[in-house]
């Protein structure tokens, strides 16, 4: 069975490993969202696709859920010190994944050719792409103001309510070389537990994927973010009260309207299934704690073909 995952986050690069664990690297696909991409120090910084590739090369920090474990902060302290740009912290593995990255950028590389390397370098097997390759950028539209999405989520903490989200450059950009492949020729689409308006919406922003997901005549299987209507990190519970009205897994599946056959929702939220309409609800334990519940979530969502 192929799988093509769209993905963005660290709850969604936690899926993608269950996944490959469950259906091997050969059968997974994922598509990664750019929209939260930042040039820090003059690199260029792909956070979820980084995410993805530290999970699926087993190197990312568990606890921190960015970044890569065992981390070790000296050329950030010499940056601070010298009071240089220091609000995004590069940690120095990481920045050696960077320096890469961006030369092969200035050198006219697209971004899915670079990725392709840079996973192949890291030995994961599984093909990881970009959804363009062209500059998408994620905005928030906020009370006190429009911030570019990492100077938001990072440098103000996400404290600010979120009115609306844009997508800088989506209308010019085009899928990345093999995304709109991955979505013809997958047998299961997954939109992995990515918060809706950040992750995956960017995603769905460039132009053709949304229309290639609401065409598909393979089944497609959201998994929702929220746990008890509440995210495990981060801001898509407030974001979802906000712009979505609730926290329900109706108002997850209104975000995908159109686009989904199935979701995979939390216990907790078992009883609140009214109002999903078409959209197959499954029920299970969604919070991937550790590799058994990782793997048995990615177990559930991809058994989710319906009849
Ligand atoms: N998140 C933080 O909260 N603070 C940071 O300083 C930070 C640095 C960082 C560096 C590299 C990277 O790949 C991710 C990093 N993140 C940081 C996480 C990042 O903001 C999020 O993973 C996503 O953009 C949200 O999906």
């Amino acid at each position: 069975m192929k799988v093509t995952v769209l993905c963005g986050g660290v709850g969604g690069a936690r899926f993608v490993r269950g996944a490959v664990e469950v259906a091997g690297a050969d059968s997974v696909v994922v598509v990664g969202n750019v929209g939260d991409d930042v040039e820090v120090l003059g690199l260029h910084v792909s956070p979820d696709l980084d995410s993805i590739l530290y999970a699926l090369a087993g190197l990312n920090d568990e606890q921190r859920g960015w970044g890569r474990a065992g981390e070790t902060w000296e050329a950030l302290a010499v940056v601070r010190e010298l009071g240089g740009e220091s609000w995004f912290a590069l940690g120095d593995r990481d920045l050696g994944l960077h320096l890469v990255r961006t030369q092969a950028l200035r050198a006219g590389e697209p971004l899915s050719g670079v990725t392709a390397r840079l996973a192949s370098a890291l030995r994961v097997e599984t093909r990881l792409l970009p959804a363009t390759d062209d500059r998408l950028r994620t905005w928030i539209e906020t009370p006190a103001g429009s911030f570019p999405f990492q100077e938001w989520f990072v440098a103000r903490g996400h404290r600010d309510e979120v009115d609306g989200v844009r997508f800088e450059g989506a209308d010019a950009a085009a899928p990345a070389p093999g995304v709109l492949e991955a979505l013809a020729e997958a047998d299961l689409i997954v939109l992995a537990p990515s918060n809706p308006f950040v992750s995956i919406a960017p995603i769905l922003a460039v132009p053709g994927l949304r229309e290639a997901l609401a065409a598909r005549r393979v089944p497609c299987v959201a998994v929702s973010p929220l746990i008890g209507g509440r995210a495990v990190k981060g801001p898509a519970d407030r974001m979802l009260a906000r712009l979505a009205g609730g926290t329900s897994p109706r108002h997850v599946t209104r975000c995908y309207e159109g686009l989904v056959d199935a979701i995979v929702v939390d216990e907790a939220d078992a009883h609140d299934l009214a109002g999903l309409g078409e959209v197959r609800p499954i029920v299970t334990r969604t919070l991937m704690a550790d590799a058994d519940a990782r793997r048995r979530l990615a177990e559930v969502a991809l058994g989710a073909v319906p009849a």
